[in-house]
Parts: C-alpha cells; sequence; structure tokens
C-alpha cells in the first residue's frame, strides 16, 4: 500500500516536472534560440495541466472514486448520483457533427515571418515590416472522406492557413491543388453529393471511383480541369509536408492609399513537392490510416519545422482579362510565365496542438476572415464561400459564439455589440451595447482610415449590372487547361493520371464510361483513346477545338529533386541471427544521422539495436531499402518463420521497387536483387559494405522516385 502510494507521488512528480519543464519541447526551444514568443503562447491561458489536485466535478467538488451510488452493494443506481449523470451526459455530448466536407485533417501551429515591408501593395500588417512575426494555425486535410477515414485516399488536400495578425485574424483557406472544380458556389452541394458515398449504402468511402462522380464530373465540364491535378500525383502528396498550397481564387490587395493589385497567393513547401504511387497509397490506407497526421505530427515532435514561402503573383486590375481567359474563374490557373511568383515571407511550423479536439477540431476557418489590406473579388465561389463556412459553423457549434473558442480568437482585444448566444464566455460591461450611443461616451467608436485605419472593402472596388442568374461567357472554356496541365507535366506522370483515370472509370455504367470518353476527346485525343483501351471502348473521332501545344513550368512532380532529404526514412532489413548484418545496418544508422534521415533498423525481434520487427514492418514506411549482407536466410521462401508473415523480407523488398523507391544491396545480398523481381538501374544500389552506399544513397532519396521502373503505353 505505502509502496503504491510511493510510486504514485513519484508519477506525479515526473509529470509535474515535465510540464514544467521549459525545455519540453522543440517548438519551444526554437522560439527560445529565435527569441521570440511560442507559437501557441496566446493559447497558453487556456491550458488545463492536471499535474496536480484531485479529481473533481464540473463544478469542483472532490470525486471520492469511481463508482455510482447505488441503494445496497448489489442495488441499482440512484438517480440522485450526479457525479455518474454528470459523468456519462458529457460523455454522450462528446461529439460535435463532423465538417460537412474536409472532416478528416491534422493541424499545427508555427510563425509566419516577413520579408520585408510590403505596405507599397497592402495595408495587411502582418507583412508590414522586415522580420514581423505572427502567430499560424495550419489546417491539412482530405476532402470527400468522413473524420475516421484513411489519409491517403485520392483526394484534393486542403491547406488551411490562419494568421493571428495585430489586426484580426486572416484565413487563406486553400487547397493543395490552385483550381476548383465549379464555377458557382451555387453548384458546391451537387459537386460533394456526387462524390460522396452513395446515398442508398454508404459506399464507397473517401473514394470519387464511382459512377455518382464521374457523372457529374462529365455533365459540369468545368471539374476537368482540377480532376486532372487530382488525378496526376498532386492527389496522393507523400507527405502534407511535401505539398504546395494555394488561395485558389483571385483576391485583392489594398494599400493605405486604396490602390489595389490582384493576387493569387501560393505556399511553396520548401521540402519540395514528392508524391506516391497508386498501389502504394492504397496499401499504406491499409497499413497505416494515419500516414500524413504522423508524418506531420512526428516531423514537428522531432524538431524538424516544415516551411513553405508565401507567393503572390500579382497583376493589375486592368489584366483581370488579358490572358484569354477570366481571372475570376476559379477553374484557371495564371500560369507562371505570365506572372511570376513573388516570395513574401516564411511560414513555418513549430507545435503540435495539446489537444486535438481543442485546437484541430475546433479551428473554423472562414474566406470571410480578411484583414484590413486584402479584399476580395467577384468570382462566384469566393463570394458564395464568405456565406457558407459561417452557416456550417453555426451548424457545428450550435450558436453563434465559436469565434470564442480559445484557438479561434484572435490575438487582439474584440469590441462589439454582438451579445449573448450559447455558451457565451464574456462578461460584457457596457450597458449601451449599440452604435451610435452617448451612454458609454461613443465606446466602441467606429474607426475611420485615419482613426483606428478601418476599412475592409477596398475604396474604389464598384459593381453594377443587370441582374443575371448566369455563368459568364468568360468562364466557358473547361478543356485548354485541363491539356494545358497534361502538356507541363511528363510523360510518366501523364502516363500515371491515364492509370488513375483508367482505375477510376474501370467500374462505371457504360453510359458514363461513354461520357468520360467524350470529355477526355474534348482535352486530347490521344489520352481518351489511351483510356478508351482499357475500357475496351472506342474513342470518338478528334474534337480538336481546345487542342493545343503550349506548356507551363512547375507543375511536374516526379522527376524534381527534393531540395532535403532530411526526415525521409530508410529501412534497413538486418538480421539478428548475423552479427555482420547488425553491425552494418548500425554503422548505416550512424553515416546517416548527419542527414537527419531517419533510419529503422528491421529485424526477427527487438533485440540488439532492431528498431521494429519483421512482423511490423511494411515498405509503406519506407521512402527507401537496404538489405544488410548476412540476411539470406530471411529471403529464402522455404525458411518458414513464425516471427514473421510468410514472405514478409521479400515483399518489402518487392514492393519498394515496385512503388519505385531507392533500394541497395549489400555483399551477398545483391543475391536479392533478382528474387525481388528487380534489375540493376537507376535507384538500384549494389554495393560492398555499408561505406560505399550512403552518398549515393542520398542522391536517390532526393530523386525520390525511379520512374523508369514503371511501363508506359507504346513502349
Ligand atoms: Fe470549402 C471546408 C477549401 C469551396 C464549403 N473548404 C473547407 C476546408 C478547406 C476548404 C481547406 C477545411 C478547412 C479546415 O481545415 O477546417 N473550399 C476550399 C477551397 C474551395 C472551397 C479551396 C474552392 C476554391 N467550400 C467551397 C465552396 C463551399 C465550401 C464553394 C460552399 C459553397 N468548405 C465548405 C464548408 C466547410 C469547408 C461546408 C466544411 C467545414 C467548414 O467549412 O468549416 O463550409
Amino acid at each position: 500500500m505505502v509502496q503504491t502510494r510511493l510510486v504514485a507521488i513519484s508519477l506525479a512528480l515526473a509529470s509535474l516536472a515535465s510540464s514544467q519543464c521549459p525545455f519540453a519541447d522543440p517548438g519551444r526551444l526554437a522560439a527560445r534560440a529565435e527569441g521570440r514568443p511560442e507559437s501557441r503562447e496566446h493559447l497558453k491561458s487556456y491550458e488545463v495541466d492536471d499535474g496536480d489536485g484531485f479529481l473533481t466535478s464540473d463544478v469542483g467538488g472532490p470525486i471520492e472514486d469511481q463508482n455510482s451510488l447505488k441503494a445496497g452493494e448489489r442495488g441499482p443506481t440512484l438517480l440522485e448520483d450526479f457525479i455518474f449523470r454528470q459523468k456519462i451526459t458529457h460523455f454522450d455530448h462528446e461529439r460535435v457533427p463532423e465538417r460537412a466536407v474536409h472532416a478528416r485533417g491534422a493541424g499545427a501551429h508555427g510563425t509566419f515571418t516577413s520579408y520585408g515591408n510590403y505596405s507599397n501593395i497592402t495595408a495587411a500588417s502582418f507583412l508590414g515590416a522586415k522580420d514581423k512575426q505572427t502567430p499560424v494555425f495550419v489546417r491539412f486535410s482530405t476532402v470527400a472522406g468522413s473524420r475516421g477515414s484513411a489519409d491517403t485516399a485520392r483526394d484534393v488536400h486542403g491547406f488551411a492557413v490562419r494568421l493571428y495578425t495585430d489586426e484580426g485574424n486572416f484565413d487563406i483557406v486553400g487547397n493543395n491543388i490552385p483550381v476548383f472544380f465549379i464555377q458557382d458556389a451555387i453548384q458546391f452541394p451537387d459537386l460533394i453529393h456526387s462524390v460522396k458515398p452513395r446515398s442508398d449504402n454508404e459506399i464507397p468511402q473517401a473514394a470519387t471511383a464511382h459512377d455518382s462522380a464521374w457523372d457529374f464530373f462529365t455533365q459540369e465540364t468545368s471539374t476537368l480541369h482540377t480532376l486532372f491535378w487530382a488525378m496526376a500525383g498532386y492527389g496522393i502528396p507523400r507527405s502534407f509536408r511535401h505539398m504546395d498550397g494555394h488561395g485558389v481564387h483571385t483576391f485583392r490587395l489594398v494599400n493605405e492609399n486604396g490602390d489595389t493589385k490582384l493576387v493569387k497567393f501560393h505556399w511553396i513547401s520548401k521540402q519540395g513537392k514528392a508524391s506516391l504511387v497508386w498501389d502504394e497509397a492504397q496499401h499504406v490506407a491499409g497499413k497505416n490510416a494515419d500516414f500524413h497526421r504522423q508524418d506531420l505530427f512526428d516531423a514537428i515532435a522531432s524538431g524538424n519545422f516544415p516551411e513553405w514561402e508565401l507567393s503572390i503573383q500579382m497583376i493589375n486590375e486592368d489584366q483581370a482579362l488579358a490572358f484569354g481567359f477570366d481571372v475570376l474563374d476559379p477553374t484557371k490557373i495564371i500560369p507562371e510565365e505570365l506572372a511570376p511568383l513573388q516570395p513574401l515571407g516564411l511560414l513555418r511550423l513549430d507545435a503540435n496542438p495539446a489537444n486535438y479536439f481543442a485546437e484541430t477540431e475546433q479551428i473554423m476557418f472562414q474566406p470571410g476572415h480578411i484583414v484590413r489590406g486584402i479584399d476580395f473579388t467577384d468570382d462566384p465561389l469566393l463570394q458564395g464561400r464568405i456565406f457558407s463556412y459561417l452557416d456550417t459553423q453555426l451548424n457545428r457549434h450550435g450558436g453563434p459564439n465559436f469565434e470564442q473558442l480559445p484557438i479561434n480568437r484572435p490575438v487582439v482585444p474584440i469590441h462589439n455589440n454582438n451579445r449573448d448566444g450559447a455558451a457565451q464566455n464574456l462578461i460584457h460591461k457596457n450597458t449601451a451595447p449599440y452604435t451610435p450611443n452617448s451612454l458609454n461616451k461613443g465606446f466602441p467608436k467606429q474607426a475611420n482610415r485615419t482613426q483606428g485605419k478601418g476599412f475592409f472593402t477596398a475604396p474604389g472596388r464598384q459593381a453594377s449590372g443587370a441582374l443575371e442568374r448566369r455563368r459568364s461567357s468568360t468562364f466557358q472554356d473547361h478543356w485548354s487547361q485541363p491539356r494545358l496541365f497534361f502538356n507541363s507535366i511528363t510523360p510518366i506522370e501523364q502516363q500515371f493520371l491515364i492509370d488513375a483515370i483508367r482505375f477510376e472509370t474501370s467500374g462505371l455504367s457504360r453510359e458514363v464510361q461513354q461520357n468520360v470518353l467524350v470529355q477526355l476527346n474534348k482535352i486530347s485525343h490521344d489520352i481518351a483513346v489511351r483510356v478508351g483501351k482499357t475500357l475496351g471502348l472506342e474513342a470518338p473521332a478528334p474534337d480538336d477545338t481546345y487542342y493545343h501545344n503550349n506548356k507551363t513550368r512547375g507543375l511536374s512532380i516526379f522527376g524534381q529533386e527534393l531540395p532535403t532529404i532530411a526526415t525521409l526514412r530508410v529501412g534497413v532489413l538486418a538480421s539478428t541471427e548475423s552479427s555482420d548484418s547488425l553491425t552494418q545496418a548500425k554503422s548505416l544508422k550512424d553515416e546517416f544521422k548527419a542527414s537527419n534521415v531517419t533510419v529503422t533498423i528491421v529485424g526477427e525481434s527487438r533485440v540488439d539495436g532492431v528498431d521494429q520487427t519483421y512482423t511490423g514492418a511494411e515498405a509503406v514506411g519506407f521512402d527507401g531499402i537496404i538489405v544488410t549482407d548476412g540476411t539470406e536466410k530471411l529471403f529464402d521462401v522455404k525458411n518458414k518463420s513464425t516471427l514473421f508473415p510468410p514472405g514478409r523480407p521479400l515483399q518489402i523488398v518487392v514492393d519498394g521497387y515496385n512503388w519505385g523507391k531507392p533500394v541497395g544491396f549489400l555483399g551477398k545480398a545483391r543475391d536479392v536483387v533478382g528474387a525481388a523481381g528487380a534489375s540493376e538501374g537507376a535507384g538500384v544500389f549494389i554495393k560492398d559494405g555499408a561505406a560505399d552506399i550512403v552518398d549515393e544513397f542520398k542522391k536517390g532519396l532526393a530523386t525520390f522516385k525511379f520512374t523508369d521502373r514503371f511501363a508506359q503505353d507504346g513502349q
């Protein structure tokens, strides 16, 4: 008894110590080193630590034990048991509605640092001075799947950024694809109903490979451009860290004089862009449904803070129609050749949420959260979004006070006449909650451009015209830019895109398949022929109205060397029965450490430095695989062991090779090359010892995928 109490006390002290230790997490360390506040600082006053104290009821009374109050030792529970009722009632109400779209996601805190003073183009204060720092929270997501769906489902990915600026919250609620499926927000429910699971059996989860999705894609052809991006590598990123983000719409920047420019916002990944291949993504979904959220969490927890550069494309107001399309049309990119990327600042994520629900689940982004110096445009998709997010958040929160939740509060004081409502957290003392008033001396006062610096709407913005319920004639071309996208990626990426369409359409009804070919044929006859070949359907005659050979830069993912290999993961296959193998594995681990590459030593059991057993190891867990010398027995298919599923060590190499990863073989392990169905060539490194392989293998990791291992049509 005494011993149990001592253990309990020492555990309590240990947890107290760790919670108070200022150096507990790398984000805090980094913030200290750079002399800036920790990025979660503004949430600290809301934290509940439980580092000490007694268990209490919600209203503070101490709770003695975890038994319900009964009439007699074996009797029924009493209604009187308020402790029981409070606990169970709270549990019964723990869930809030998941987001209607983007339900599955993960987020992190960080800091945005402005590269300069950009007051010549925008009054936005977070861009007003060189090195100015602003706390941020970013939430990444998939769109269609529900909250428990797999991270690697093929999908557009959400990239929502909140900047807690010193003039209020500014949200850029974007995606990893710079265009969107529809041109008018009124069609959003139709789009989402078509991609969500069937209404009768709720199948399939988090997938567009079904009739209704492709029916909508072919009936509403504005979808084709975004669809092409999603069918390419953009639909299956390697991690959230390896994707760019885009504000999608054209926005306005407004300076203090009221001068405006049209802009597109982009977050360019400093990790580079990298993607999985489809077969791999499907395996990941089964083996580790939390693949992306884990990657983000682990990277930040280990002090490898992901970074993105905020870049804009900026054009003049009179250039809105200058490029042969309308910049108000969210299905169009502005090719970089027409408006180069201009970097404005650096976003760095350096702290994980302390509580997923309170922070990641309760953050409520809105395209309508803008700050002075940023303005909307008349893009009809943006206009509708400004309404929808507020509305859906009223539903999720159950009342209008969700902006008072810690994660939603701005870091500046709020003064207005909004009052009451469910879960009102503030105690308003002003008894004249109306404007204008004299009883409170006119406070809170209205701002203007010289006092309080108010303006959200660009002073010169105008709108006029007859009321019309129709799509703009400048929004009609749905086929030129999907073709531009296709022309601008490499042949193997084109192949992946075609293979994805083949996969997605293979189970559709004949009628929808025919419609798919009609639309593909308007983009490219070649694509229609290639997809038609798998479907067993003949492509229509070429329909060349929109055919062209233009290309733009920056769209390719595969074949671009990654700027850094830090945090990439190498699986080193070893055998606990061979000391040579283990020594080699350990020296590889040391050699890769300098590049911040994570080496996982895989062995039959967790002894002698083995990090993971073959029972738990899979190629999906590694970006590259090296087989050590002395492991021959593991690759002998006749070697049935109870320590791993049949054939697992070989399967790891087979999968790694087939998914384009760099693979290495040391000493006698070179025999595995043939057994794994691999052949010598790019990305296959056959060496004698550990020291010989490291440098080349690092280059292999930067190449990331060796795409010459994949077949291409017509070869
Ligand atoms: Fe949306 C969530 C991105 C069009 C209605 N959207 C949501 C999120 C992202 C986007 C990243 C998740 C934010 C988070 O992490 O909490 N949505 C986009 C982009 C669009 C877009 C880039 C086109 C450019 N969305 C769009 C339209 C509508 C909506 C046209 C409705 C008319 N979106 C919503 C929503 C969500 C949402 C239903 C669900 C949960 C939420 O808002 O807070 O209101």
